[in-house]
């Protein structure tokens, strides 16, 4: 694989995933959102999030009134199913460490959905990277550094993009400013997903 462009600490390769690759690993996620449906969550503060959202593994990032949190659960019950093979092949390969995630997020992203700026930091143990995997639409990404006065910039990420958050770039501030609709084929309803994997300790 490629030498990474490095962004402020953030690691990026661009089309990590081929198309065929691609393809195969939204039929591994049908099957995850059969398994543990898209909700669409709300904030702490009670505000709707436009990112509708899932998740694989032993454990789940759910918000609810009651906080942001890890739990072991679907919020309407069902275990989480696992972390496709798929996914965890880009992980292994990305971080090359033994010890896989616990959590696999998945959240989709339809037309107007965007996901404020914040840190990731509801983990156990910040010295694993999180690893996000990007199919779909394009997306603007915006990051910034562990110190949220520092200035922020913005790429594309776009289909097959693996982008990882980790070292000096592991609190780093991010979020996604908003997704290009009509930018790709991938998802016959148009859209994007995202994947994050993040050692959860
Ligand atoms: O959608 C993305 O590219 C980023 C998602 C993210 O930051 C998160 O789920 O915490
Ligand atoms: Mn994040």
């Amino acid at each position: 694989m490629a030498e990474p462009i490095e962004i402020r600490g953030f690691r990026l390769w661009p089309g990590w995933l081929d198309r065929a690759a691609q393809e195969a690993m939204v039929q591994d996620l049908r099957g995850v959102v059969a398994a543990a449906p898209l909700v669409a969550p709300v904030t702490p503060g009670g505000r709707q999030m436009s990112v509708r959202m899932t998740a694989a593994g032993r454990l789940g990032w759910v918000t609810d009134r009651r906080g942001y949190r890890y739990a072991p659960r679907h919020p309407q019950g069902m275990d989480w199913p696992p972390i496709p093979a798929s996914v965890l092949a880009v992980w292994r390969g990305v971080t090359g460490l033994a010890r896989d995630p616990d959590c696999c997020l998945v959240n989709f992203y339809g037309e107007g959905a965007r996901m404020g700026l914040h840190q990731d930091k509801d983990e156990g143990d910040f010295s694993f990277p999180v690893v996000s995997i990007s199919l779909g639409d394009e997306a603007l990404f915006r990051l910034g550094g562990v110190d949220r006065a520092e200035g922020t910039q913005s790429l594309w990420l776009r289909s097959g993009d693996v982008l990882e958050m980790g070292g000096p770039a592991r609190l780093a501030w991010h979020g996604v400013d908003r997704i290009r609709p009509g930018t790709s084929t991938l998802l016959p309803q148009g859209g994007r997903i995202n994947l994050t994997l993040r050692v959860v300790a």
